[in-house]
């Protein structure tokens, strides 16, 4: 995703630089630049790219797209590049990296944060270091979960430059619910299936666990004073599966190439905040441990 994205924002006029935590596939890239398929074809974007934050400057906005149990660490590293006019927006999957990246670069504060969140959707599959194939780029959806609406609606304004459709949003704590419900339902279950998102909708014992996972995330969101969904839910995670039916899901991805998962920060964060609430996760809690066994067995990369 953090090929995928900033290729495209570079190609489309902004001036992007990629911060990569390792030095050799940083240097790989600044040489060679990245290779993106999009509709059929193969084109090449040149862009900067360091594992050194201090040769990257302050820039107005800091995207952070890494793995989200790497959202402390990417937070560490990034502090050089966060200036006094900076905006940091995670669009990672899962809950809790705002939080994080608030808690590692802005101890102690509480209102009118730099950080904002949100969400994209978006196909993308590395095919080798530096290749990325981009099936479909849909919406950027952002807000400030802390209040500073003003700083969110001119980060959407600007990104909405080089971006096909982003929208600020006051509630984006409902955003970042309908994505990790989504996730938490579709991811895990193509992962261990090996299956592509649409296939969950085929297959009636897949099409019942997709639901009860749902309705597991939804009745969490909805104990912690969040209404995520305006319609069906189960409809809206379902129209996710037909959007992106021939999708490999990233956890997909992640547990066929023996590296570690979001499931942590997906599925784990519904079940620890469900048993905080006293709402049971049963389908959720027996996935996260079957993914565990999963990544367990298979060779790890980080
Ligand atoms: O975000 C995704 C992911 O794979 O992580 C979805 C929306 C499920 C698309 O595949």
């Amino acid at each position: 995703m953090g090929c995928g994205v900033s290729a495209l924002l570079q190609e489309r006029g902004a001036s992007v630089a990629l911060l990569d935590h390792r030095p050799e596939r940083a240097e790989y890239l600044k040489a060679s630049g990245i290779d993106v398929h999009q509709e059929g074809q193969w084109w090449k974007v040149r862009l900067r790219c360091s594992a050194q934050p201090t040769d990257l400057g302050t820039p107005d906005l800091v995207i952070v797209l890494v793995k989200a149990y790497a959202t402390a660490s990417a937070a560490e590293t990034l502090r050089p590049c966060v200036g006094p006019n900076t905006s940091v927006l995670t669009l990672q999957n899962g809950l809790g990296n705002w939080e994080t990246l608030q808690r590692v670069l802005e101890p102690g504060s509480k209102r009118d944060s730099s950080i904002l969140a949100g969400t994209i959707v978006m196909g993308a599959a590395t095919e080798a270091v530096g290749k990325v194939r981009i099936s479909g780029v849909g919406p950027i959806v952002l807000g400030s979960p802390t209040g500073d609406h003003d700083r969110a609606r001119r980060v959407a304004e600007e990104l909405a430059r080089f971006w096909p459709r982003v929208q600020a949003v006051e509630d984006v704590e409902a955003a970042l619910w309908r994505k990790a419900i989504a996730n938490a339902a579709i991811n895990p279950l193509t992962a261990l299936h090996e299956v592509p998102n649409g296939r969950l909708l085929e297959e009636p014992d897949l099409r019942a666990d997709l639901r009860k996972l749902v309705e597991e995330a939804v009745a969490v969101a909805r104990a912690s004073g969040i209404e995520p969904f305006e319609a069906d839910p189960i409809e809206a995670v379902e129209g996710v599966c037909r959007l992106t039916a021939a999708n490999h899901s990233s956890m997909f991805q992640d547990l066929s190439q023996g590296r570690r998962t979001e499931i942590d920060q997906i599925n784990g964060e519904i079940v620890r905040r469900g048993a905080a609430a006293g709402i049971p996760t049963p389908l959720s809690e027996a996935l996260v441990a079957q993914v565990k066994a999963r990544e367990g067995r298979s060779q790890q990369k980080p």
